[in-house]
């Protein structure tokens, strides 16, 4: 069987494990070819007090172009941290594309935490991101991610599944079949993830929290949702797998004291996902 890619359209960051540095690993695991289609470059991620951040977008196009020039197909493409407004754009006509031989868009709607916004994220680019999610299969926003999407007021308390389930409906209306809402806090011991599908419903997957919040969670648990799906896993089974990769990772980090901004430590457990593709 010929070897499927995944075009990962996000940032490239030295330090810190996040975006492509852990996503291109967690796919080649899987057997998967990883293709990157940088957005920005930066030394360390933004939750560090300085980082360099280059702004690729004036590269992507002309970067893009020999994909096109040379009929390169995805199997699917991953997006997540964007730049710029401009970028967005340019990502919705990369999507707009590249749909030969594609199973499926993910977005990750990467735009902020706890509420709140990320320092590089502009009203401008809120607007374009509500507009690139309708290109989305699936998309797996946290519940900050859900509230800025759907105009919705952020709140501290929990939201009941029902509540979660109308915001998904809203969003899937006009874009995703499936969203996969990650890292809710049930209690102080346990995270659920809200898996929604348009025709079916939703289901959840609990996991223990354990310590505080690692920065890349987000991307690693996207990174294997998209390879498990590509090599024909179901949509649970797959948000099951990157619950307890990611536990496992945590459980590592916090016994050897990494501290929670230097991301999981994941390169422990690739071997985890090795198995699954076989
Ligand atoms: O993991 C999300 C992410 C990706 N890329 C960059 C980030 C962040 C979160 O802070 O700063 C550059």
């Amino acid at each position: 069987m010929a070897q499927k890619k995944i075009a990962l359209v996000n940032d490239i960051t030295g330090f810190g494990r996040c975006s492509t540095a852990v996503m291109a690993p967690v796919v080649s695991a899987m057997k998967i070819q990883a293709v990157a289609v940088p957005t920005a470059i930066l030394s360390t991620h933004t939750q560090f007090p300085v980082y360099y951040f280059d702004d690729y977008t004036p590269k992507m196009r002309d970067y893009i172009q020999t994909y096109k020039d040379l009929d390169i197909s995805f199997d699917a493409i991953a997006t997540g941290f964007l730049g710029s407004a401009e970028q967005v754009d340019i990502v919705t006509d990369f999507l707009q594309t590249f749909t030969r031989n594609r199973q499926f868009v993910l977005v990750d709607p990467v735009m902020g935490d706890y509420g709140k916004l990320y320092k590089t994220y502009t009203p401008k680019m809120c607007d374009k991101m509500k507009n690139l999610v309708r290109y989305a299969d699936i998309l797996t926003p946290n519940l900050t991610e859900l509230c800025t999407l759907t105009d919705s007021v952020y709140r501290e308390d929990l939201l009941s599944f029902d509540e979660l389930e109308k915001m998904c409906r809203t969003l899937s209306q006009n874009g995703p079949k499936n969203i996969i809402v990650t890292g809710l806090a049930l209690n102080k011991k346990q995270l659920a993830n809200f898996i929604y599908d348009r025709d079916e419903g939703y289901q959840i997957v609990m996991v223990d929290k354990i310590g505080g919040d690692r920065s890349g969670t987000g991307d690693v648990i996207s990174a294997v949702i998209a390879g498990m799906v590509l090599n024909g896993h179901t949509i649970y089974d797959s948000v099951k797998k990157a619950a307890e990769l990611v536990s496992k990772c945590i459980r590592y980090c916090e016994e050897n004291q990494v501290p929670n901004h230097y991301g999981l430590c994941v390169e422990m457990y690739l071997e985890d996902l090795i198995k699954e593709a076989e």
